[in-house]
């Protein structure tokens, strides 16, 4: 009698960082899977020596996946990542190798939104700064202006980046606190997506002039590196705030810091920062700005479904699953048509 066939070899995936066992467990059904339950960031040789022999990563904004890694890796099919954003990847050179990229779009953009209202609510209304006072044992006595801010109802909110999160904070500005939106996006939305909004396409400019609470969802591309400098910053109003949650890097930190201590804005909310987890130690010193630690889309189930999401993308994207060869939200699907 002839011996059975081995068993066909499972291909290997990494898991990069920690993330919700159940999810791992769902991989390991399908893969070998090399996981980081201690949830050690790796440095660039250790990506590259836990990427041996994988076919596939679940990575996150924390790992850089560029041309000479993919070079080191000529049997990396996949990379997943747990973030709507994929600046931590060289698309192209991804493309380039065949190797499919996938991101988590759509299942993120209600809680990030929430995230950008709260933050720019908190800082046109001095949220946190009131917090630190109260804190620090300095409340005495009432007073007439204290942490007297600026007005969120009925302001005009300026949107720079209209994509899915940018539209989701502009439903949240003009129909829950009647306020006018303006925004800026190098493409003009539908009259009919403007119009339930009563949303403006204005040039930048304009948009840095007329709005009172800016808020920036525009990706991270070396064309976006510091789309708010210091020349930007004079164009606002003094009352004004200006929202960060979209990629640290789209704001020059230090030229924030400073007109938010010259006063030439009223207030920040900073979500991402240049080269974070370091903050600018400016942006520590100025007491009106709210500074979280890249939160906007954690919320437990949001950040389930993120984790869910690159991991049905990596089954799928490596031929498993119900929907082998068909990851729900490519983001260079040139490179499974061409498969
Ligand atoms: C992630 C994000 O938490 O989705 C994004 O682009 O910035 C966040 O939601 C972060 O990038 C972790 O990968």
């Amino acid at each position: 009698m002839s011996e059975p066939p081995p068993p066909p070899s499972r291909l290997a995936v990494l898991v990069a960082r920690a993330v919700f066992p159940e999810v791992v467990e769902r991989l390991r059904k399908h893969f070998e899977v090399d996981d980081n339950p201690a949830d050690t960031i790796l440095s660039a040789a250790e990506l590259s020596e836990r990427l041996r022999g994988k076919a596939g990563v679940f990575s996150t904004g924390s790992e850089r996946i560029d041309a000479a890694l993919l070079d080191a890796h000529p049997q990396l099919r996949a990379v997943c990542n747990m973030a709507v954003g994929y600046n931590n990847i060289d698309v192209a050179a991804c493309t380039a190798r065949g190797v499919v990229v996938t991101n988590t779009p759509d299942v993120l953009t209600e809680t990030t939104a929430d995230f950008g209202f709260a933050l720019m609510m908190s800082a046109a209304r001095r949220i946190a700064e009131g917090e630190h006072f109260l804190r620090r044992g300095e409340w005495k006595r009432w007073s007439y202006d204290m942490f007297v801010g600026a007005d969120v109802h009925g302001a005009t909110l300026g949107i720079l980046g209209m994509g899915r999160i940018g539209q989701a904070i502009a439903r949240r500005g003009a129909l829950g606190f009647a306020m006018k939106v303006i925004y800026h996006n190098r493409s003009r939305l539908p009259a009919e997506a403007e119009a339930p909004l009563g949303a403006r396409w204005v040039d930048k400019a304009t948009l840095l002039r007329e709005a009172d609470h800016l808020v920036l969802v525009v990706p991270y591309s070396a064309e976006s590196h510091h789309t708010i400098g210091a020349a930007e910053l004079a164009l606002m109003k003094p009352t004004a705030t200006l929202t960060n949650i979209a990629r640290g890097g789209i704001v020059d930190d230090a030229a924030l810091a400073a007109a938010l201590h010259e006063r030439r804005i009223a207030a920040a909310g900073l979500d991402v920062f240049e080269g974070e987890p370091s903050v600018h130690p400016a942006l520590l010193e100025v007491p009106n700005v709210v500074l979280t630690p890249h939160i906007a889309s954690a919320s437990v189930p949001t950040r389930r479904a993120m984790a869910e999401l690159a991991a049905g993308n990596l089954i799928a994207a490596l031929g498993c699953g119900p929907q082998a060869g068909r990851p729900p939200s490519p983001v260079n699907p040139e490179v499974l048509r061409a498969r």
